[in-house]
């Protein structure tokens, strides 16, 4: 009698383990063609790590960077013209791929685009939905 009692709590401490395991980065792949990008918007849940895969299919250079208003329009300015890569702010380099990962602790909208001269007003342009 004892050990069909204790059954039902086994399958739930089984339960609880497996909510608590941190989940695998979710994959979003993002390409880029003749200076557009394949998505102009993704939605991602917040608060999960989230590795986006870039692919330049392009004889040219691109940049994927992702930021709020602000750091948009700091990049527009050309007051931080050459850095190395950071987790959101990647280039691309022609016929390349380039992966990175981002965690978007909040729900937020952000803005991704390509600064390089001329490929915003071109359309290197999107809006990512964390929910
Ligand atoms: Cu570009």
């Amino acid at each position: 009698m004892k050990r069909l009692c204790l059954f039902p709590v086994l399958l739930l401490l089984v339960a609880v383990a497996g909510a608590c395991a941190p989940a695998p980065p979710r994959e979003v792949t993002i390409e880029i063609h003749y200076s557009h990008y394949s998505m102009s918007q993704i939605d991602v849940p917040a608060g999960v790590p989230i590795t986006f895969t870039i692919k330049n299919d392009d004889p040219i250079d691109h940049e994927w960077m992702i930021g709020d208003l602000a750091m948009h329009e700091r990049h527009r300015l050309g007051t931080e013209l050459v850095h190395a890569s950071r987790p959101d702010e990647v280039t691309i380099p022609a016929l390349s791929t380039r992966t990175t990962t981002l965690t978007f602790p909040v729900p937020m909208a952000l803005m991704y685009m390509c600064h390089l001269p001329g490929h915003e007003q071109y359309g290197m342009v999107g809006m990512l939905i964390a929910k």
